[in-house]
């Protein structure tokens, strides 16, 4: 039995879809994360740092998107989510890690400045450098995808659904998208398929349901 636990619109929603491209027969269950529900002592105990994405798979624990992306499209193969040749591997693993250890921390300093400084005063700093990173980011993962369908090339992997938070991230905060070129067309071709559209729908994503 493969549950999922996520939060509308988190990035969690990279998990998510790669669940869902992936075929498993999973359960979703939404974290309610404004009631607290991730700091609860049921929540804890299964996944100690009070986060989403948690992956519950007969009665072991997955955290971590890059992680549970990789026991997914492992488990099922025939989903083709990773490349298979070891360079192609090793792409697909410096792409993830760069997605979850460089971008998406630069985004919690304009979402959670707190988190960086105690000092009131000194976050709407720390926002403003969080923004600037941010849309450089972003305008790296656009070139990235210069004459590419997918993020690494031919294959659609899982660093796509993980690509997707980050765009879905830049429009809340009202970044000007439009502006990257690739990385807008790509998205389109992201709304194209099954898969993606049903986690965004369920997540009531503003990228198939307007604000
Ligand atoms: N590196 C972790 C990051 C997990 C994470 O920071 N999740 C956020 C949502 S995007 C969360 O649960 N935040 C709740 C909190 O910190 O209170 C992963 O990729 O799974």
């Amino acid at each position: 039995m493969i549950t999922l636990y996520y939060a509308p619109g988190a990035c969690s929603m990279a998990s998510h879809i790669t669940l869902e491209e992936s075929g498993a027969d999973y359960e979703a269950k939404a974290v309610a994360m404004m009631q607290g529900e991730h700091k609860k002592p049921e929540y804890l105990a299964m996944n100690p740092r009070g986060k989403v994405p948690t992956l519950k798979v007969d009665n072991d624990v997955i955290t971590e998107n890059v992680a549970i992306q990789y026991f997914v499209a492992k488990s099922f193969p025939q989903a083709n989510l990773a490349p298979k040749d070891i360079l192609g591997e090793a792409r697909w693993i410096s792409m993830n890690s760069w997605l979850s250890n460089s971008v998406h921390p630069l985004f919690t300093r304009i979402f959670r400045p707190g988190n960086f400084t105690e000092d009131e005063a000194g976050q709407p700093a720390v926002k403003e450098s969080g923004k600037k990173a941010y849309w450089a980011a972003l305008q790296e993962i656009d070139q990235i995808l210069t004459g590419k369908q997918w993020i690494l090339g031919a294959q659609f992997t899982t660093s796509d659904a993980y690509a997707l938070v980050f765009y879905q991230w830049g429009g809340r905060i009202e970044m000007p998208l439009t502006e990257l070129k690739n990385y807008t067309a790509w998205k389109d071709r992201m709304l194209q398929r099954p898969a993606v559209r049903k986690v965004l729908e369920r997540e009531q994503s503003w990228l198939v349901k307007p604000a």
